[in-house]
């Protein structure tokens, strides 16, 4: 079904310490991302790139931690941009900037399924877990908090409360490979399913993923997915500043993505942690557009062509 996707540009890297994931939009603007999504379809709409308001002071306890006021900046106008494009019936893919922008991207969606009565899930696409609060990190980069943030731990005061937390069960890791022994500790006291990648070798991507997207649609739930370059291999994604070896395959990627097109499910999408300083020849940010295309319905035979 076509959708009306709405781009909004997200020029973030206050959420962790090295520059160059301000450039990310430019980059998929570059990639063709727009295009992409045309030739598939789908009308598109540009918003540019969000503006950072004027700073109020904020504080958190932690000395560690780094760019507190612009975090929270980027939460409040992040927020009320993807809700406004969700309100307008459109599809939000959020072209990062660095991962601190879920803060603002996922609360945008949650306020847009509570008002309309519905539940949202969250399909996290990471090597890390980002279940950091602003009192547990040690090294201050909030990139690493979202998801503590959407399932409504405490300890972020400083930015606006989270519009109707998600129920951890809500709430589904996939391809984790890099989790601090706090994030540890605290995930499990939460039910979030966690599908790190000794689940994946096991079982492979495809029973997980679609366990879970059965939930959400027996639920009647809006999925937002949040797409961090580190999900993938450092060897198929080299322009992220965390890599971790060991991370999803092209094609583990593209088939997560042909699944989530084929539920109908997704409602809103995050492209996070791009940092083209780190690029080689575009090849990470053509590769990011590439599995977005995948997401938003191309594939090879648009019919049955297997007997079995
Ligand atoms: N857990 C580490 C920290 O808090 C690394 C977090 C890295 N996060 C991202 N996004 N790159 O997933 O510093
Ligand atoms: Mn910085
Ligand atoms: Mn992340
Ligand atoms: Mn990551």
């Amino acid at each position: 079904m076509p959708q009306s996707c709405i781009l909004i540009g997200a020029p973030i890297d206050s959420g962790q310490r090295r520059a160059g994931c301000l450039m990310g939009p430019a980059a998929y603007r570059v990639a063709g991302l727009g295009a992409t999504l045309t030739a598939l379809g789908h009308r598109v709409e540009d918003r540019g790139d969000v503006a950072l308001p004027a700073l109020r002071p904020a504080e958190c306890g932690n000395p560690a931690v780094h760019a507190l006021p612009e975090t929270v900046g980027w939460t409040e106008a992040l927020s009320a941009t993807v809700q406004a494009a969700l309100s307008d019936g459109g599809f939000p893919v959020v072209m990062g900037g660095d991962h601190s922008l879920a803060l603002g991207s996922v609360a945008g969606a949650a306020a847009h399924a509570h008002a309309a009565g519905r539940p949202l899930f969250l399909l996290w696409l990471d090597a890390h877990s980002d279940f950091h609060t602003p009192q547990t990190t040690t090294s201050g980069n909030l990139h690493g908090t979202p998801v503590a943030y959407i399932a409504g731990r405490a300890g972020f005061d400083a930015f606006p409360p989270f519009p109707a937390p998600l129920p951890p069960r809500n709430i589904c890791l996939f391809g984790i490979r890099s989790v601090d022994p706090a994030e540890h500790e605290a995930l499990l006291e939460h039910e979030i399913e966690i599908n790190d990648m000794r689940v994946l070798d096991e079982f492979g991507i495809v029973v997980p993923l679609r366990a879970f997207l059965d939930r959400v649609e027996q639920a009647g739930g809006m999925l937002h997915v949040s797409l961090d370059v580190d999900f993938l291999d450092p060897s198929i994604a080299p322009a992220v500043g965390t890599t971790v070896p060991g991370g999803a395959t092209f094609r583990e990627a593209h088939l997560v993505m042909e699944l989530l097109h084929e539920s109908g499910l997704v409602t809103s999408l995050d492209l996070v942690e791009l940092n083209p300083f780190l690029d080689e020849r575009g090849r990470t940010a053509k590769m990011m557009v590439d599995l977005v295309g995948s997401l938003m319905g191309r594939k090879v035979f648009d019919r049955p062509t297997r007997s079995f």
